[in-house]
């Protein structure tokens, strides 16, 4: 039986269009989920936007139109783009919607009935564009003296009535999770200041808002609507169905991983893992706060004037060249840096002159000298032989890396074996052979088709499209391009036997121009 895989995106605010890291996030969660379900998982992917909340209220205010207005058409743009990238979601989420004020309002009264929730009266910072509430002792000072949250943000004095968590319960509680169960929280280094903020010690935390009524209402509670937090995290339950156990709460719940940010470990691995025990539900196994993407080392920002339109690098590179740049280029959990320049010389070095170059002239020799004849026997050397063991180890190292979300490192592996094949072309020199040994060029060729065929199954998470266009024409059927098919030692038997013959093949990865240079 194959094992549910349940991963989260973090769900963005659409308070404006969506950005580099937002596509990143989005490309990281779909390269997973695509990994679980090659390895035969039956995967559930949830993403979406987070839609309630005062900086919502603000910017729709600023722009002369209602929350909701704003919500309908910035989602939209989410949703776009998430469509756009390849991005193979089961749901998109909005959190608006009916079932969602529903799970949350569930989620509050077991926080409730716990007697975790009091009426106080809150007095203290907040910033909006963190949507977080601020210790004094936390911010720090701006350049002309003002006080910044620890994110940099500005932030208000807010005096209102509240109800308020009590997140000083779980101290312990938290605590002890971060020492028993390390692999909750990843990366490593993300887990320290965790573990430090919460010794320094727990407040409670307010939980709703008065001041405004753009959020999910607090049940029984006139005036007051949900802290935004409060329903957004409430998302991950929402999808499965919750406040009912049965379905896909009890198939998928506790989610496998929420991927996530670095700027908001806070919120997914102190408040989250709290309110669930305050409720009595199952913690997610794992939350993992990716890097920051740079252009060009700096942080986009709407002052800079710097900021990229993910889907306007997607049309000029191609999306699977995005996705790939974005997972081989950046060690997965540290920031990084992206650059028109960086996309092509990366993507041109290792897509189109590496593999989509072993790829096609793999192919094209087969279309010309064999006539595209897949022949079933042939007779390996010990060259072949070597090729094909480097190759199922560096497809094998790929998948373990990839289980531990060190992309990077493993399309370094595999990269390394298209290095291998290149190589083993070269030294074997086919259109040498044609004339002087026929049959050693046809068992070349053939040892080469092998190797493409799992190489582009294994690779196929990231770049699902490209991989899918080159399994087509090598004649792969649909359904043998999980991870299960390279250990099938049948298949290039039962495809020769098949008949099957090679047409014209088409390349599957185009050189990129580089861009003119920007002044
Ligand atoms: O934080 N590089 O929404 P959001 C990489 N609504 N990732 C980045 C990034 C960058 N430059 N900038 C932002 C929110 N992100 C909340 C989440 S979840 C219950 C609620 C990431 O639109 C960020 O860390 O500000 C977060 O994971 C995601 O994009 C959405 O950010």
């Amino acid at each position: 039986m194959s094992e549910p895989f349940y991963i989260t995106t973090a769900i963005s605010y659409p308070n404006g269009r969506p950005h580099i890291g937002h596509a990143y996030e989005a490309i990281a969660a779909d390269v997973i989920a695509r990994f679980q379900r090659s390895q035969g998982r039956e995967v559930r992917f949830q993403t979406g936007t987070d839609e309630h909340g005062l900086k919502m209220a603000r910017k729709a205010e600023e722009q002369g139109r209602t929350a909701r207005e704003l919500a309908d058409e910035m989602s939209g743009y989410f949703r776009d783009m998430c469509d756009g990238l390849n991005i193979s979601y089961d749901r998109f989420i909005r959190t608006v919607e009916d079932d969602h004020h529903r799970a949350s309002q569930a989620i509050w009264q077991a926080m409730e009935k716990k007697g975790d929730l009091y009426l106080d009266r809150y007095e203290g910072w907040y910033s909006v564009r963190d949507e977080a509430y601020y210790d004094e002792k936390e911010l720090v000072e701006g350049e002309g003296g003002e006080k910044l949250s620890p994110q940099g943000t500005p932030v208000e004095w807010t005096v209102e009535e509240s109800w308020f968590f009590r997140l000083s319960n779980y101290q312990d509680a938290l605590l002890k999770l971060f020492n028993d169960s390390p692999e909750f929280l990843m990366p490593d280094s993300r887990r320290n200041e965790m573990i430090s903020f919460v010794s320094g010690g727990l407040k409670d935390l307010s939980v709703s808002r008065t001041s405004f009524d753009w959020g999910v209402k607090v049940p029984g509670s006139n005036g007051h609507v949900m802290y935004v937090w409060v329903d957004a995290l409430t998302n991950y339950l929402t999808g499965l169905g919750y406040p009912d156990m049965d379905g896909d709460m009890a198939k998928f719940w506790p989610a496998d991983l929420h991927l996530i940010g670095k700027d908001i470990v806070r919120f997914h691995t102190i408040y989250w893992p709290a309110f669930l025990m305050s409720a009595d539900l199952p913690l997610p196994k794992k939350v993992f706060g990716h890097g920051f993407l740079l252009n060009r080392g700096v942080k986009e920002s709407k002052t800079l004037g710097n900021v990229t339109d993910p889907m306007a690098l997607a049309d000029q590179f191609g999306v699977d060249t995005l996705r790939y740049f974005l997972m081989r280029e950046v060690a997965f959990g540290q920031d990084g840096s992206y650059s028109a320049e960086a996309i092509v010389t990366r993507c041109n070095a290792e897509l189109a002159n590496s593999f989509g170059n072993l790829a096609q002239r793999t192919l094209s020799m087969i279309f010309k000298n064999i006539d595209g004849h897949i022949e079933a026997d042939f007779a390996e050397t010990d060259a072949d032989n070597a090729l094909t063991s480097e190759v199922k180890a560096a497809c094998e190292t790929l998948q373990e890396k990839f289980e531990n979300l060190a992309f990077s490192d493993g399309l370094d592996h595999w990269m390394k074996a298209v290095f291998a094949c290149n190589q083993y072309v070269d030294e074997q020199a086919p259109w040498t052979l044609k004339k002087t040994d026929p049959d050693r060029m046809k068992a070349v060729l053939l040892t080469l088709f092998k190797q493409v065929r799992d190489l582009a199954i294994t690779v196929r998470p990231v770049v699902p499209a490209a991989s899918d266009r080159l399994l087509d024409q090598m004649g792969i059927a649909a359904d043998q391009r999980d991870y299960a098919a390279l250990t099938n030692d049948e298949w290039y038997a039962s495809l020769a036997q098949s008949g099957f013959i090679l047409e014209k093949p088409e390349g599957v990865f185009p050189r990129l121009d580089m861009p003119e240079q920007e002044a």
